[in-house]
């Protein structure tokens, strides 16, 4: 696979809408977004990891295979940042959305460990109303036993209201990833071409 960095836009005129099937990333600060996008490229340094949480909202575009996009929203939820810059990742969002038509999937990050917040609802909502399907995936599945793996995709899956229970994944074992890329692609490939009109 190849993934190539293409650009961080900070607001609508630099979002990409060029008619490129995109898989958009969403998902809480620090839930380890950023790594899972360089785990699925297979590239270390492809989105930058552990930056500061809550710096500048950007989403950040890369072409994979030179053929689809993964775009990689802003994290929310960090208690540290400003009321000002909540306003500006919001207002991004409102933007991002308003035109889904390129958006052929959505990909809900969340951390394996925790019950997902209302934040997290609030993006199944956006996808949902958007007309976006989606998929979920646990994140940071290395820090569970096996046996509690099972009762937090459910308990994932129950608060999120999900038709199938989330993909478990650790970025750093690498496990899930495979499984999440033949998802990822399929439900590109598959997705109906709007055009850009
Ligand atoms: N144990 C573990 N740590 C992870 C995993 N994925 C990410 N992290 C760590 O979680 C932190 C946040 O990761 P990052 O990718 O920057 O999160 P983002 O803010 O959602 O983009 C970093 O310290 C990562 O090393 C994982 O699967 N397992
Ligand atoms: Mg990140």
């Amino acid at each position: 696979m190849t993934a190539k960095f293409i650009r961080s836009a900070a607001n609508e005129s630099q979002f990409l809408r060029d008619g490129v099937k995109t898989a958009v990333f969403a998902g809480r600060s620090n839930v380890g977004k950023s790594s899972v996008i360089n785990l699925l490229t297979g590239q270390k340094n492809l989105a930058r990891v552990g930056g500061t949480p809550g710096k500048t909202a950007h989403v950040n575009y890369f072409f994979i295979d030179e053929t689809f996009y993964f775009a990689d929203l802003p994290g929310y939820g960090y208690a540290k940042v400003s009321h000002a810059e909540k306003l500006r990742w919001a207002a991004l969002l409102e933007s991002f959305f308003l035109k889904p038509e390129n958006i052929a999937l959505g990909v809900l990050v969340t951390d394996a460990r925790h019950k997902p917040t209302a934040l997290d609802a609030q993006m199944t909502g956006l996808f949902r109303q958007a007309g976006i399907p989606f998929i979920t995936l646990a994140n940071k599945a290395d820090k569970l036993k096996p046996s509690q793996l099972q009762p937090a995709l459910s308990l994932i899956g129950e608060t999120l209201r999900l038709e199938e229970p989330p993909l478990p994944v650790s970025s750093v074992t690498g496990a899930g990833k495979r499984e999440i890329l033949s998802e990822i692609f399929n439900r590109l490939k598959g997705s109906a071409d709007n055009g850009t009109d």
